[in-house]
């Protein structure tokens, strides 16, 4: 009676969730039910996604879920972007996706930028440049032999929702990081799909977040337990989006920081700013939930530490982030900044070599020991953050009051002091949980059981949060704003 119980389905490129989201009294509140690692493998001459593991990780967890709340009205999917799967005629995924941290677009992002210019490409969709963005992959790819047996290519939160349904979409925010999107219609581009000789029925008809994809089938209920009658609701799949919705702000002078594997810094706006300035800052505009636009840019992320560690714990005893945090904390300011968006962070292994060589390579004083490694990492990070937030703000117009951040990277204390400091503006950190609440406080409302725009939305939420704010301190930003603006 009464209870109000979601599904988050949340994979990020490190690690995965299946999340209840309940709406209380309060606001909304997350119960992590099921947590599962994720990461990349060589396999086949790649680096790729296990996704049949992850799938059944996903109905492990919605398992879990049933047996602790019966009552779940619906089930929404979010995970990173511009990766797919491709399927058979019989609806087979052909293989398991490449990552798009693999370096096989290297070869042909010229050849593409020869049929469709990088002008023409920023003129249609907006999409920021990066290597791995989907038109280049595909590019890739339609020249292996497998090729002939594709039928459709399906973006990954829409596969997870096909595997639980039987049912093909797109869900149109996670469609804007493809590069065959067009901003400002919100629809294909006919005319990037013509240009790369790609069949234009190749992705599944568009969803819009908030409509049903479609309800659960019988095997899928009979392994979970979940009711028969249980709809699987397109969300923002991207998880940006997600993450994007369930920014707790009261107002819309709100930058934001996305902050998990990658750093996701911007504005959301009504209309995409599609200019030769935004272009040559190579900010996005990908699409968010009602329509909205995230005008934002990839800033490098946890990936760098996440990586050190693993390396650090190859090479001996397990290292613990926040000892290192402590130590990096207690270290001088002052010390190397790494262009932390630099292409050549985006593969794995080797990652505190790595860093060390940028602070070479930019004549700096090269980090030595772990926590010098890691302050250096999270400084370059607070700089990109407040460089990218003044830089926004000033591209589209507009002024900032405040900073969220939300994701992984909010309980990360010297990050959100930093940047505060370096910013100039107060630092409101949290929720950790943003994603799988955005996933949530979409299908509520398309439940019914909230109402109203984003703001209305962000406003029941933040009702039931208690935010970390950070004042900026004006000591910091004279010791590094040389390198913040
Ligand atoms: C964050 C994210 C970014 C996207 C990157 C790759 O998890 O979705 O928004 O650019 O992963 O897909």
């Amino acid at each position: 009676t009464g209870s109000t119980v979601f599904a988050a389905i949340d994979i990020g490129a490190s690690s995965g969730r299946v999340v209840a989201g309940i709406r209380d009294g309060q606001g909304f509140r997350t119960d992590i039910v099921h947590r599962f690692p994720n990461g990349v493998r060589q396999a086949d001459g790649h680096l790729r996604w296990n996704l049949t593991s992850l799938f059944a990780e996903v109905q492990k967890g919605l398992r879990a879920l049933t047996a602790r709340y019966p009552d779940v009205i619906s089930i929404g999917v979010d995970t990173w972007a511009v990766d797919y799967g491709l399927l058979d005629a019989a609806g087979r995924l052909i293989a398991e996706p490449v990552a798009y941290r693999d370096s096989r677009t290297d070869a042909v992002i010229a050849e593409v930028d020869a049929v469709l210019g990088r002008e023409r490409q920023y003129e249609i969709s907006g999409l920021q440049f990066l290597p791995f963005n989907t038109l280049y992959q595909l590019a890739a790819e339609r020249t292996a032999a497998h090729w002939t047996q594709v039928a459709h290519a399906v973006l990954l939160p829409d596969l997870i929702a096909y595997w639980l349904t039987g049912e093909l979409r797109t869900e149109a925010t996670n469609a804007s990081t493809t590069g065959l999107f067009d901003a400002r219609s919100r629809s294909w581009s006919a005319e990037a799909f013509d240009a790369l000789g790609l069949p234009p029925d190749l992705f599944p008809a568009l969803i819009r977040p908030g409509e049903t994809v479609g309800t659960i089938t019988d095997e899928i209920a009979v392994r979970t337990g979940l009711p028969a009658t249980t709809a699987v609701v397109a969300v923002g799949t991207h998880d940006t989006a997600s993450a994007v919705v369930a920014v707790p702000a009261l107002d819309r002078e709100f930058a934001y920081v996305s902050s998990g594997t990658w750093s996701l810094v911007g504005l959301e706006l009504d209309e995409p700013v599609i200019t030769t300035d935004t272009r040559a800052a190579n900010f996005t505009n990908e699409g968010g939930v009602d329509g909205r636009v995230r005008f934002l840019r990839n800033v490098g992320g946890l990936w760098l530490l996440q990586e050190s560690l693993r390396q650090w714990s190859s090479d001996g005893a397990e290292q613990d982030l926040s000892d290192l945090l402590a130590k990096a904390g207690e270290l001088p300011d002052g010390g190397p900044v790494i262009d932390i968006d630099d292409p050549s962070f985006i593969a794995p292994d080797d990652m505190p070599a790595r860093i060390q060589a940028a602070c070479r390579d930019s004549s700096q004083r090269v980090p030595q020991t772990r926590a010098e490694i890691v302050r250096c990492v999270v400084d370059s990070l607070a700089v990109g953050y407040a460089r990218t937030v003044a830089e926004g703000a000033r591209l589209a117009g507009r002024t900032v009051s405040a900073i969220h951040i939300v994701g992984g990277g909010c309980q990360n204390v010297l990050l959100c002091r930093l940047t505060a400091d370096l910013s100039g503006l107060p630092v409101l950190a949290g929720p950790v949980e943003a994603t799988a609440l955005g996933n949530v406080m979409v299908q509520a409302r398309a439940a019914g059981a909230i109402t109203g725009d984003l703001e209305a939305l962000r406003a029941v939420e933040r009702a039931g949060l208690t935010l970390r704010e950070y004042q900026p301190s004006s000591d910091r930003s004279g010791a590094l704003s040389s390198k913040a603006r």
